[in-house]
């Protein structure tokens, strides 16, 4: 816990370090309450620097010895303030022995060096290395590292960190030791160490070059039998980056280690990636096809790191996105290409989309809303967000979308040759992607720049004399906290165009054949007019394909316009998209009846439209179960200017049981059209089966029968894999009938597997049956360990996150946990605390009496005595005016 008032760092007032690094010898001697760091480092007077000072981070640990030039320094030759070690009119050349202490095993806020299940784990981005020795912790300080750890033979067998073991041996007394030396320069946020009893699933790999790797999958004892698709998760990325991007591994050895306790899903520590266990371990009896893709996701992101974040890296933590959205992007094109098929993509991007306007849209309109590069934070690990990941992610694809496929590697190639090897800035990536295409991207960096979702409004007119046809755009973006007056964004507009048969038509802009059946429309100011010219027929215009940018897109379609987009349009995205209108505008119109206690009903156009859908086997199933699959209760809030979550939990469910109803033999048809006999495979097509027959198997069980309930128990009894064992048990409790033998038993089977007793508190935490009565008793549960990031999400943020009607609860129940729980979680992680923390950050706009209710609890928090930075930033901005 800082003790010190929190401060606001903004990112105009960087200043280059005082001092570069260039080596760093670390020593440990690994105790639990006592750990000793020993660390000699080589230092000189920063040319570009503005003071001959020497400023080093320490937090949480103990000074025991300080010498600098092998003179021990006294007190009145430093300065310790709360959280630096100042070395004033320090020598143009420094060699300093620092010795400190920490105590690992009382370190519950995951960030440093801790205790994991009795091993040592390291995480130090972005400021955890700080929290091991006095260091100048900041990213744009790169240095080469040499690690000595010692530790308990054994306790602690494997002594792993970055880069390639030097020798290892016995000490006697019990204790060996291991020496590691990394051959690359890095900022110190990318150092790690492992000290644990694990075992390793390990191969060595020939790179396309031919030369041979070690790569380990390192993991507690019991779980080896749950890293093969890591392990080819990790070699298929290896293999993608050298053949998308010409992008080798440059170790020797490339590791991954899975750890229970953790804060995200993993880090990218060069050569040594600790993961988050959620990203590594899977086999078909504990893992979901969404685990099995998410491993795939998440160990491609880490290792694509090892270019775009380690190799280069970023000069400052405003910079995060230049490396996360980067990296994000490239895991999100990993993904794509490995399902391989063009439905098979546009479903990954399905799932992105709804990613964005679950998560990003509503934090870009909320009180933390920041820019992809923020210009001020409190506290940077507030800063991991969906706007500097996923928006990021998106503004990198813009780029690909504006130049190509070749001119965006052209772009990446340069970036690379420009500066590997150096710490940078996102306007360095911008630069390298213009100059590598002589284009000027001048405009673009507004999206760097600017917070707030764009608004763009469309309009069009069909001239059938001209045979011409025009849309209009016009751009708006809402203010948002400290920035006003936005300036128009340069955005690529993806247009297609429908004839009345909902064929593609070849389209000319501006009298210019396009030679494709989409056009990329470059955007760029407040108000355009693009001109298709030839067009025979009015049509109907498909705007923004395979959602081009981040914006929302405002036209007025009529019913039959989407209704014949669902139905033809050539871009499966857009073909979604019209799905998800048509659903939209019933849901909001529904939600208003049943907040007035109206009568509701659906339109049989509607229903008609689904059943198509549903049913029509030349579509992939993975398409069919997204179509098929509305807007959730969070996008639909998103849409309102008052939001009233129990009405619009009402609506929806309205919808969903009205379309259970009609489609109850379609539903029933495509559930056993869509069995996956034999072994289990997690590839996107045998997803995709599980998918649709899961979701058939969730509607059918919203007003179930004695077969449907059969039909559901039965799945559970026989599956062969996770997936379909936790979609029946999740269609169980959905259901509301009685779900507990059920629960019990998955309980009694997977008590060992941590993992799948996360899935059993997450999957009651968002059941709108739960209420508060019984999240309070499963907090009581003795699996509930709220030390534990992963136990404490599945539970309190799938009732606070994924359980709106619940968890807003007119008796001011959810907010009264919700408090309790991060003022709890504030004295034992503060980064968790602070992401649980967020999920008021929306109360400005609910009914009133639940927005009075969310001011108090906020109110309540930021009262509490002790707050981190970290809660303390996140609640004060939330009621900030
Ligand atoms: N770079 C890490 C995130 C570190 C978060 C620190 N609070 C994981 C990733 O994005 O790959
Ligand atoms: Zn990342």
């Amino acid at each position: 816990m800082r003790t010190d008032s929190p401060q606001t760092i903004f990112r105009k007032d960087y200043t280059p370090p005082s001092y570069l690094v260039h080596t760093v010898e670390l020593g440990f001697d690994l105790d639990p309450a006592r750990t000793i760091v020993a660390s000699r480092v080589t230092l000189t007077r920063n040319p570009d620097g503005k003071s001959k000072d020497i400023v080093l981070h320490g937090e949480d640990i103990e000074l025991v010895a300080l010498r600098m030039n092998g003179k021990t320094l006294e007190p009145g030759q430093y300065l310790l303030g709360a959280n630096t070690l100042t070395i004033p009119k320090a020598p143009q050349q420094a060699t300093l022995e620092i010795e400190t202490l920490c105590a690992p095993v009382n370190n519950t806020t995951l960030s440093g060096l801790y205790v994991s299940n009795g091993s040592f784990y390291t995480q130090c981005e972005a400021e955890g290395f700080r929290r091991i020795t006095y260091f100048p912790d900041r990213p744009d300080v790169m240095a080469k590292y040499t690690v000595m750890l010692r530790a308990d033979k054994e306790r602690y067998p494997v002594l792993l960190s970055n880069g390639n073991l030097l020798e290892q041996g016995d000490l006697g007394d019990g204790r060996h030791y291991a020496k590691w030396e990394d051959p690359f320069k890095k900022p110190s946020y990318l150092f790690a160490l492992v000290a644990a009893k694990l075992v390793c699933q390990e191969e060595t790999y020939t790179l396309k070059s031919g030369r041979e790797v070690l790569l380990q999958v390192w993991v507690e004892e019991g779980n080896l039998d749950k890293t093969d698709y890591a392990m080819q998760s990790l070699k298929n990325s290896i293999r993608w980056d050298e053949e998308r991007f010409g992008l080798e591994l440059d170790l020797d050895r490339f590791m991954i280690v899975a750890v229970g306790d953790f804060n995200m899903g993993a880090m990218e520590n060069k050569g040594l990636n600790i993961f988050n266990t959620k990203f590594v371990l899977a086999n078909p009896r504990t893992a979901t096809d969404i685990d099995y893709a998410g491993i795939e996701a998440v160990v491609g992101h880490e290792y694509f790191h090892n270019w775009t974040g380690n190799r280069v890296t970023c000069r400052d933590w405003f910079q995060l996105s230049l490396k996360e959205g980067l990296t994000v992007f490239r895991d999100q094109e990993f993904s794509a290409d490995m399902i391989g098929t063009a439905s098979g993509r546009a479903v990954t991007r399905i799932d992105q989309v709804r990613t964005l306007r679950q998560a990003q849209f509503p934090e870009d309109a909320g009180p933390m809303a920041h820019p992809v590069r923020p210009d001020s934070f409190v506290e940077i690990n507030n800063f991991y967000t969906v706007t500097v990941y996923e928006k990021g992610a998106e503004v990198v694809r813009m780029y690909q979308t504006l130049l190509g496929r070749e001119g965006f590697r052209k772009g990446m190639d340069l970036y690379f040759q420009r500066h590997d090897g150096q710490a940078v800035q996102c306007d360095d990536f911008r630069a390298a992607m213009a100059d590598a295409n002589g284009v000027d991207l001048t405009q673009f960096e507004r999206w760097y720049s600017q917070a707030g979702t764009p608004v763009v409004t469309a309009t069009t007119q069909y001239d059938p004399a001209d045979q011409t046809y025009e849309i209009t755009l016009r751009q708006r973006c809402p203010d948002t906290p400290g920035q006003t007056n936005k300036l128009p964004f340069h955005i690529p507009v993806a247009v297609g165009l429908l004839d009345a048969e909902g064929n593609d038509i070849a389209l000319a802009v501006d009298g210019k054949v396009v030679g494709a059946t989409t056009a990329v429309l470059d955007f760029t100011e407040e108000e355009q007019t693009f001109r298709f010219t030839n067009v025979k027929e009015k049509p109907v215009p498909s705007i923004l394909r395979d959602f081009s940018a981040p914006v929302v897109l405002e036209y007025d379609y009529t019913d039959a316009e989407l209704l014949h987009l669902f139905r033809y349009d050539s871009d499966a995205v857009n073909r979604w998209e019209a799905g998800q209108r048509l659903a939209m505008e019933r849901l909001l119109k529904l939600a208003k009846a049943a907040a007035a206690g109206a009568e509701l009903a659906l339109d049989d156009t509607f229903i008609a439209a689904q059943r198509a859908v549903l049913a029509d086997a030349s579509l992939d199933p993975a398409f069919r179960e997204q179509a098929l699959i509305l807007p959730s209760e969070t996008i639909i809030a998103e849409s309102m200017d008052v939001v009233d979550p129990q009405a619009i939990h009402a609506a929806r469910q309205f919808m969903r049981r009205t379309l259970a109803r009609e489609l109850a033999p379609e539903l029933l048809a495509q559930y056993e059209a869509n069995l996956t006999p034999g072994p289990y495979s997690p590839d996107a097509q045998s997803a995709g089966k599980r998918g649709l027959k899961n979701l058939a198997l969730a509607y059918l069980m919203i007003e179930p029968g004695p077969a449907e309930l059969k039909l559901a128990q039965q799945q559970f009894d026989d599956a062969s894999n996770m997936t379909d064992r936790a979609s029946a048990l999740v269609s169980l409790i959905h259901s509301g009938s009685d779900a507990a033998p059920y629960l019990q038993r998955f309980y009694d089977e997977f008590e060992n597997e941590a993992l799948v007793i996360d899935k059993w508190f997450a999957m009651q935490g968002a059941s709108p049956h739960t209420g508060i009565a019984k999240v309070r008793e499963l907090m009581q549960h003795p699996a509930f360990n709220i030390k534990n990031p992963n136990r404490a999400r599945s539970l309190l943020f799938s009732y606070c996150n994924a359980n709106p009607a619940q968890f807003h609860a007119h008796d001011g129940s959810g907010y009264a946990l919700w408090a309790e729980n991060v003022i709890q979680l504030n004295a034992i992680n503060p980064q968790v605390a602070a992401r649980l923390a967020r999920s008021l950050d929306r109360w400005r706009r609910y009914v009133p009496d639940l927005q009075d209710q969310m001011r108090r609890a906020l109110e309540k928090v930021a009262a509490s005595p002790g707050l981190s930075n970290d809660v303390n930033e996140v609640v004060s901005k939330a009621l900030a005016n």
